[in-house]
């Protein structure tokens, strides 16, 4: 019975976060400004106006954050890399601007954890961005720099490299919905920009193989299953738009060399030539990487709706549980995705690098009680076993995240930690959903059932 509950014996376990959402110490060792210290800072940008100024001051605390990872069990950590701490203004660097991820990797070595390293998730430097950020192409070169400094002080002890994080953030949700950093609303821009962001991506990976290091380089993409409403046509054809928008976006490039030739018409069509693909931009693109990195958390439910003007969608509600973002829970469709991607993308190994939830959590007497975090994770585990167990090359779970973090928009509100971390006091609460994925991580494997639901 538990036989079939049981995950792969190299089965990688892990946890991840991100250096603005935890790091804090936001001035300290000459540190510039970020596009996020700069949004949270702007009045209405965040809610109630928090910023990342202190986070978890994970930057002072790092060495007891490892030993509660090392006490979790956890295989590998994922963490980013600040690019402002390095390049803090134009034409500055700190040659010790990774003192602080030296030392978080000595600590994870002595601990026997594998790091794995984000170069970048979201903490643009504001002197690029006022450049033009994202959608001038000169951030491509200014990204290689900083990568190529990475690689060069870090490579020999970083074993697994992710480029980007969620280039979909990065690019449309940022410049184009204008709800992260720098809070644009221009989709020309937002559409050049995740180009930008594809390029810069291939660009490092030729990059890594030329230093002729022996880690494994991929990238990072939160995928967002689109389903139709229903069978007609018309809803089909929403699902299959919003799919372009959310997925093949950035699967097409980087697996196939090409952008969705008819969704890319009717962008263009939107908001005009987009005048930034070059010659030779989409092989670099689709340069071969060493895996595939998801991050899944729900999946979109469409209708047709031709007032709306750049996808013709509607999204709709239905009964199903919500986690505290408002994000339906729906495991079924991690693992439909997961075949969808060794269907029709790839064989490479792929690891989720995300996946959690928001919830509410319960604190009582010095516990953090968490059922609906713990049921989540369970689900969705859940689906990615089965899809091992049919011949699935998925090699790891990374559970966002390891400890409660500024939740970019959201500031402080939204927790998705496995460990509750007190604002005021800077304490740290394992929670019950630390202490069931413990158990899952010393056993390899899932309880027989759900806690908190009938089964
Ligand atoms: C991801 N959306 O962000 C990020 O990689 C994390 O830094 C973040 O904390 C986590 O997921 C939880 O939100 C996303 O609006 C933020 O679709 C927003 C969206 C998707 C992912």
């Amino acid at each position: 019975m538990s036989q079939n509950r049981t995950f792969p014996e190299d089965f990688i376990w892990g946890a991840a976060t991100a250096s603005y959402q935890i790091e804090g110490a936001a001035t300290e060792g000459g540190r510039g400004p970020s596009i996020w210290d700069t949004f949270s800072k702007t009045p209405g940008k965040v809610l109630h106006g928090h910023t990342g100024d202190i986070a978890c001051d994970h930057y002072h605390r790092y060495e007891s954050d490892v030993k509660l990872m090392a006490e979790l069990g956890i295989r590998s950590y994922r963490f980013s890399l600040a690019w402002p701490r390095v390049f803090p203004a134009k034409g500055k660097v700190l040659n010790d601007g990774f003192d602080f991820y030296k030392r978080l990797l000595e600590q994870l070595h002595k601990h026997g954890i594998t790091p794995a390293a984000t170069i970048y998730h979201w903490d643009l430097p504001q002197w690029i961005e006022d450049e033009g950020g994202w959608s001038n192409r000169a951030v491509v070169d200014y990204y290689l720099e900083f990568a190529e400094k990475a690689f060069r002080e870090l490579g020999d002890q970083i074993p697994m490299w992710i480029t980007h994080n969620e280039p979909w953030c990065a690019s449309l949700l940022s410049y184009g919905i204008g709800e992260h950093a720098p809070g644009l609303r221009d989709w020309r821009r937002a559409y050049r920009a995740a180009h930008h962001l594809l390029l810069s991506h291939g660009e490092a990976v030729k990059l890594y193989r030329s230093l002729g290091l022996k880690g494994e380089i991929g990238i990072t993409l939160n995928l967002t299953p689109a389903y139709p409403a229903s069978d007609s046509p018309a809803d089909l054809a929403a699902a299959a738009r919003q799919d372009c928008f959310a997925n093949r976006w950035f699967l097409d490039p980087i697996f196939k060399g090409e952008y969705p030739a008819e969704f890319m018409e009717r962008v263009e069509h939107f908001c005009g030539d987009l005048d930034v693909v070059r010659p030779g931009d989409l092989e670099t693109i689709a340069t071969k990487m060493d895996f595939l990195g998801i991050n899944f958390y729900t999946r979109s439910l469409v209708a047709d709706e031709p007032n709306d003007p750049l996808l013709g969608v509607k999204h709709l509600k239905t009964d199903n549980p919500v986690t505290d973002m408002g994000w339906e829970v729906y495991p079924e469709a991690l693992y439909d995705l997961l075949h969808r991607l060794r269907q029709d993308y790839t064989d490479l190994p792929l690891y989720i690098t995300e996946n959690g939830a928001a919830c509410a959590d319960v604190v009582e007497n010095g516990n953090v009680h968490d059922p609906d975090r713990i049921s989540y994770v369970h689900q969705h585990l859940e689906a990615a076993r089965k899809f091992i167990a049919e011949g699935g090359n998925l090699k790891g779970y990374y559970l966002w995240s390891l400890m409660d973090n500024f939740e970019w928009a959201f500031g402080y509100t939204k927790r998705f930690g496995i460990i509750y971390v007190d604002y005021d006091t800077q304490e740290r609460i394992p929670k019950d959903s630390y202490k069931w994925y413990r158990q899952v991580i010393a056993v390899n494997g899932l309880p027989e059932t759900v806690p908190g639901t009938v089964s």
